[in-house]
């Protein structure tokens, strides 16, 4: 059987799941929420991550649907979780093209009750530089206009111009795990961490670190003023049933 056969049996058969992994106050050292990432339970292979199927979904055009049931359960988890966690959901550039998307979104959140500032929609910067920035443009703002907040999900230094960043109602900026993780170690990565968060900084965006697996990271990049951070020191993803929502990062 193909791939693309076994994923449309997949999303009748309820294969897919979320997993969450926990994202900290820098400030508080308190988790502030969750990302979600999907998982798939393929029948004879195991637990297959995103990188292994998502290429499938998208040349099979699943990946809408496959987006429209991860925003759904994503906003539905979150629901029933204590209203100061936030659920932020990756949004891929198909999803974001698409005319009605802010219409998808609202359908979501009216269905499962969840508050729309609970919510953060995760946007591949790639997606936003290929599309109608026009369009996206429109639906971004509809959606801060409804109080969902809009992250720029993989801030490598490519795309983190000021023109760009102001050119969009970003909230928020994730810096990428390849820089993070060379924080401590290299000038080159120490210097476009602290670029990042001092630009985002003079444009009223907030920073989330992404990768961060050491102490050593979390309190250098606490001490250069990120928000947020978010990596295997904090926690993996894991099922919704075991995230800690009273997690707190001792000093
Ligand atoms: O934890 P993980 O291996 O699942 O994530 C791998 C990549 O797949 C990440 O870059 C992540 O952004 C992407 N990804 C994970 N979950 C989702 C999802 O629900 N939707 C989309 N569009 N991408 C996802
Ligand atoms: O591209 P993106 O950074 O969104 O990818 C997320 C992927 O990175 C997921 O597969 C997730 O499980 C993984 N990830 C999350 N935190 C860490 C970390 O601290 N270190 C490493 N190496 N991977 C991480
Ligand atoms: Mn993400
Ligand atoms: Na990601």
């Amino acid at each position: 059987k193909s791939m693309e056969v076994e994923l449309r049996e997949a999303m009748a058969r309820d294969e897919f799941e979320l997993h969450y992994q926990p994202v900290i106050d820098a400030r508080t050292r308190a988790i502030s929420g969750v990302e979600a990432f999907v998982r798939w339970h393929h029948p004879s292979k195991g637990v297959l991550a995103p990188e292994q199927f998502m290429g499938t979904a998208e040349s099979a055009g699943l990946l809408l649907p496959l987006g429209e049931w991860i925003l759904r359960q994503a906003c539905l988890d979150a629901a029933a979780w204590p209203a100061h966690v936030r659920i932020a959901v990756n949004v891929s550039a198909a999803q974001l093209h698409k005319g009605n998307f802010f219409d998808v979104v609202l359908c979501a959140l009216v269905e499962t009750g969840l508050s729309p500032e609970r919510l953060e929609l995760e946007v591949p910067s790639g997606a936003v530089l290929d599309g109608n920035p026009a369009a996206q443009l429109l639906a971004m703002r509809q959606l801060k206009n409804l109080g969902v907040s809009i992250v720029l999900d993989d801030c490598g230094m490519g795309y983190s111009a000021a023109s760009f960043l102001q050119g969009f109602p970003f909230d928020k900026i994730k810096i990428d795990r390849s820089i993070v993780q060379g924080c401590t170690t290299r000038r080159d990565c120490a210097a476009a961490v602290a670029s990042a968060i001092a630009l985002a900084n003079g444009l009223d965006i907030a920073t989330v670190a992404k990768g961060v697996e050491s102490r050593e990271q979390f309190e250098s990049l606490r001490a250069t003023g990120v928000d947020f951070a978010q990596g295997y020191l904090f926690g993996r993803p894991v099922p919704c049933s075991d995230v800690d929502f009273d997690m707190t990062i001792s000093a």
